[in-house]
């Protein structure tokens, strides 16, 4: 059983908020180590896909399956991250690592998110329980509202899924659900420091602004399931394997592997972004 990171106070927030700020998940220089290899690594970079957003701005992602022997893998698979995983999820299965994307929006460049819940993607690959499915979002740089943080409605989780259909070339939700939930629900930018976790449900709804200013909004989303929460549409596989728990200080201690070989996303081989924006 591993060390329990969260505390009630922090889980009861996250239950009724839909999200959780973890202020220095990592520290200033493990956040050095992952920003540098993700500037560093040629699979990262040549495995980078551009969405279009509904103003043809692009918002540039890398984004890969498996956990592997690489630093973002410790990451991911570090201990602090799969006991608050585990404490959010609440269930006696083991936690998966569905997915994980380094999100790179780029100083004036960097497109917007529309508004949507994860889940209104993640239904669609038929996951059966949407409280069974969490995002971590790890800032590799500060973000703030000039660089095109997130934005959440505060308590939308307990909206249920919103349907969703296409906002230019992304899945975006029905915007009248928006509007509504606009009307009694706050708004709220996370702004985040370099090295803050932002812990959110997947049906929270979310979107960001561009990036208009001259620096960088880079972070870390990885993506996780309860090995009992089974998807019948998913052609990937690691969102049903326990994830490989390594030690916190594995990111710096341990030898890392390049990102070569981990199982990134392909437009052309996955027949589920067909038509859906997505570019290579
Ligand atoms: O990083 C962002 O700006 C938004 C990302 C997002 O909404 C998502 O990955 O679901």
């Amino acid at each position: 059983m591993h060390r329990e990171r969260l505390s009630p106070a922090d889980l009861a927030l996250y239950e009724k908020q839909g999200y959780l700020v973890v202020q220095g998940f990592c520290r200033p220089d493990e956040v050095d180590k992952l920003y540098q290899t993700a500037l560093d690594d040629d699979a990262m970079r040549k495995n980078a896909l551009d969405l279009n957003d509904q103003n043809g701005k692009k918002t540039r992602l890398s984004l890969w399956f498996t956990p592997g022997n690489d630093v973002f893998g410790y990451l991911t698979r570090s201990e602090r991250m799969i006991s608050s995983v585990a404490q959010v999820l609440d269930g006696d299965a083991p936690v998966c690592h569905f997915h994980s994307k380094l999100m790179q929006k780029e100083p004036k460049v960097g497109g917007a998110w529309e508004w949507h819940q994860d889940y209104g993607y993640w239904y669609k690959n038929q996951f059966m329980f949407p409280d069974k499915l969490v995002s971590v979002m790890v800032a590799l740089t500060d973000a703030n509202k000039q660089n095109g943080c997130l934005q959440v409605i505060k308590g939308s989780h307990k909206l249920g899924r919103v349907n969703h259909g296409f906002a230019g070339e992304q899945v975006g939700a029905d915007m009248v659900m928006v509007d509504n939930a606009l009307k009694t629900m706050e708004l709220v930018y996370v702004e985040l420091e370099v090295g803050d976790a932002l812990i959110f449900h997947s049906n929270l709804l979310h979107r960001s602004e561009a990036n208009l200013s001259d620096r960088p909004r880079w972070s870390i989303i990885s993506c996780y399931n309860l090995q009992s929460n089974l998807a019948y549409n998913e052609t990937s596989t690691a969102w049903k394997v326990p994830v490989d728990v390594v030690p916190d200080n594995a990111i710096m201690d341990w030898e890392a592997a390049s990102l070569s070989d981990a199982d990134f996303l392909k437009k052309e081989n996955d027949p589920a972004l067909k038509d859906t924006g997505w570019e290579k």
